[in-house]
């Protein structure tokens, strides 16, 4: 999977070079390059932002620098020709280019990380684990000129926004690196031992928190593990496990468990 990222701030990706990430690139599982925006800007104060319009308070991304950042990643013949002022022509020759770009960037999810948009989840992770190719574009100050997507959706580009949380972080970049995270765990051969994230929360059909875990000893500072995982019989075990989960996020999570598929819910319990 290749990936880039465009920021302000290429730097705060080197962290990427850490931990299962950092060996993911080594191994050639993933690529990862980091821009900086500010690279594809002509003035001398390399500036990429301008004040709303309408008023309000902040800075908004502006799009001519995304758009010849975005044209440069997509291999998109860059049309500036309405920049400032609408053109005829300009038109003709994006509805050719839109047919073209389509087929170019099936395997190509183009992200951009909006604390407005719809909540990015465990199914979205999966869903773009199967990517060949995903494009970050991290807004920082009030965010972007909301005409970037725009643009690029009509030319046929696989384009998505996606919120992490309800609370306001200063950009997307970290952002982008909860998703990034999230997704890259899931390519075949990142983690070492594929089957902990089979069993995981928020995976599946079946969203429901995971039950508690303990290791030894049984008794520490006269805390007990519970009985029952002690038995040595798997289908208790199980059992105990599920009503746990259940109970934990009928306590913690009600809205997961509004979303369950009770057919899912009526299978009998496992045996072993
Ligand atoms: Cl994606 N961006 C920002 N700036 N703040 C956020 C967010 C994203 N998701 C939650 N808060």
């Amino acid at each position: 999977m290749d990936i880039d990222i465009v920021s302000v701030f290429p730097e705060y990706f080197d962290v990427l070079q850490l931990s299962l990430l950092g060996k993911a690139q080594d191994n050639g599982l993933v690529h990862v390059a980091a821009h900086n925006l500010r690279d594809w800007t002509h003035d001398v104060h390399h500036s990429v932002d301008d004040t709303p319009v309408g008023g309000g308070a902040g800075m908004v991304m502006k799009p001519e620098v995304w758009g010849e950042c975005l044209d440069g990643l997509l291999g998109l013949r860059g049309d500036d020709s309405d920049d400032n002022q609408n053109s005829e022509a300009g038109d003709a020759i994006e509805s050719a280019d839109t047919v073209e770009s389509a087929a170019k960037h099936d395997g190509t999810v183009l992200i951009f990380p909006n604390p407005s948009a719809p909540l990015f989840t465990q199914r979205d992770a999966t869903e773009l684990s199967h990517a060949d190719r995903l494009i970050f574009g991290c807004g920082r100050y009030e965010g972007y000129d909301a005409r970037i997507p725009e643009h690029y959706r009509a030319q046929g580009v696989n384009v998505r926004e996606y919120s992490i949380g309800d609370y306001v972080l200063n950009g997307g970049e970290v952002a982008v690196s909860v998703m990034l995270e999230a997704i890259t765990r899931l390519l075949p051969g990142f983690m070492g031992n594929p089957e902990s994230i089979v069993e995981e929360s928020y995976t599946g059909g079946n969203a429901l928190l995971e039950h508690r875990q303990y290791t030894k000893p049984a008794l520490w500072r006269s805390l007990e593990v519970p009985d029952i995982l002690l038995s040595g019989d798997h289908g208790k075990v199980n059992r105990f496990r599920r009503d746990e989960a259940l109970q934990r996020t009928n306590a913690i999570r009600p809205d997961l468990i509004e979303a369950l598929d009770c057919k899912q819910l009526d299978k009998p319990d496992r045996k072993t």
